[in-house]
């Protein structure tokens, strides 16, 4: 077992998590009622690595994701509502609406672009800690990507100039294939590649590698804090795999709300049940994180519910931030365009 954080950590990680969890419902429920049309991804289930990651971080970090990148950046402490209001499509949106769940991006929170191109995001996060180097920063890039992504040819190029040149970037693997059933059983897809350990891909360039359980905040957070400082030494990238089961309600092609956080579950595990209740009971982040915060004597059960009440809060203000706000004028269609 990893060695317990202190109180400010784990509160500060756990506050992460639940504005994650509670966003993603949210997105969920707001989908079903029809407020916005496009394919989207869910971040539940993998809230402990990012909380963790981000808590780890610095304020200067950049930081690259993916196409499920909600949790990463509601977790930076980007604004919800404006978040919200991009997957929306509104004109209040981090990138005016145009951007929408696959490309939510804050800038000044140190994200450098948000590309739903799997792989791209550890080019982009590679070639900003060529930029760290180069100008002598005090600060790391972070590229957050899915197991998938191992599959793209970039990211071993990535892998392989970051390791000649040293440079401060640190890669999070969020592997979520545990527990998904993939396309060829009716669902989302899964990595397919002929290797037998992600880290080896890695490895073979000398970067150093770190597997972890994903839903374990404390090593998550360890093992960030380390391969950061391994970064700012300037001994070069870092590699680490953090491990999730797959949420159920991530399984089919279009996300489902297929378990309902209830953080009393944690202490009264004999009122889980339906068809998920093993993963609620073995495998739910939050629950683990709250099971933690309990046993270390960290918070009480009611300052717990305190704390969830909080973020239910401030996701109700930003669903009704993005829901009031006007979509983009049709005339400002052809802002941002290239060409
Ligand atoms: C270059 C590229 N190929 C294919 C796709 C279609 N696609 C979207 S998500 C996805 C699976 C990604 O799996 P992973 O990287 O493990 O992320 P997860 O969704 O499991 O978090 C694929 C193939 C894409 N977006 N980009
Ligand atoms: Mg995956």
């Amino acid at each position: 077992m990893t060695e317990p954080l202190g109180r400010l950590t784990s509160l500060s990680i756990f506050r992460r998590m639940l504005l994650m969890r509670h966003f993603e419902e949210a997105v969920i429920r707001l989908y079903n009622e029809g407020r916005f049309v496009s394919h989207y991804h869910i971040y539940i289930g993998q809230e402990a690595t990012g909380a963790a990651v981000l808590e780890a971080l610095g304020q200067d970090d950049l930081i690259s994701t993916t196409h499920r990148n909600h949790g990463h950046i509601v977790g930076r402490g980007a604004d919800a509502g404006r978040a919200m209001a991009e997957i929306l499509g509104r004109a209040t949106g981090f990138n005016g609406g145009r951007g929408g769940t696959l490309h939510i991006c804050d800038a000044s929170r140190g994200f450098l672009s948000t590309s739903a191109v799997v792989g791209g995001c550890a080019s982009l996060a590679t070639g900003a800690a060529f930029g760290i180097k180069v100008n002598h920063q005090a600060r790391v890039a972070t590229a957050f990507f899915g197991d998938g992504a191992l599959e793209e040819g970039v990211v071993i190029e990535a892998f392989n100039m970051a390791a000649l040149w040293k440079l401060p970037v640190v890669y999070i693997c969020e592997n979520n294939s545990a527990g998904a059933v993939g396309m060829q059983g009716g669902g989302y897809p899964t990595a397919i590649t002929a290797t037998d350990s992600f880290c080896r891909l890695p490895a073979a360039y000398g970067i150093p590698t770190k597997v972890v359980d994903g839903t374990d905040m404390a090593a998550v957070y360890r093992a960030t804090v380390e391969a950061r400082q391994h970064c700012l030494a300037g001994d070069g990238p870092v590699f680490i795999e953090a491990f999730t089961d797959r949420w159920p309600g991530s399984n089919p092609l279009w996300p489902e709300l297929a378990t309902v956080t209830e953080l009393a579950q944690a202490w009264e595990p004999d009122s889980i049940g339906g068809a998920h209740a093993e993963w609620i009971r073995h495998h739910d982040p939050l629950l683990r994180a709250v099971r933690d915060l309990l046993a270390e004597g960290h918070l009480t059960r009611s300052e717990i519910v305190a704390e969830d009440q909080a973020a239910r809060w401030r996701i109700e203000q930003a669903i009704t931030f993005a829901v009031d706000s006007p979509l983009p004028l049709p005339e400002t269609a052809e802002q941002g365009v290239f060409a």
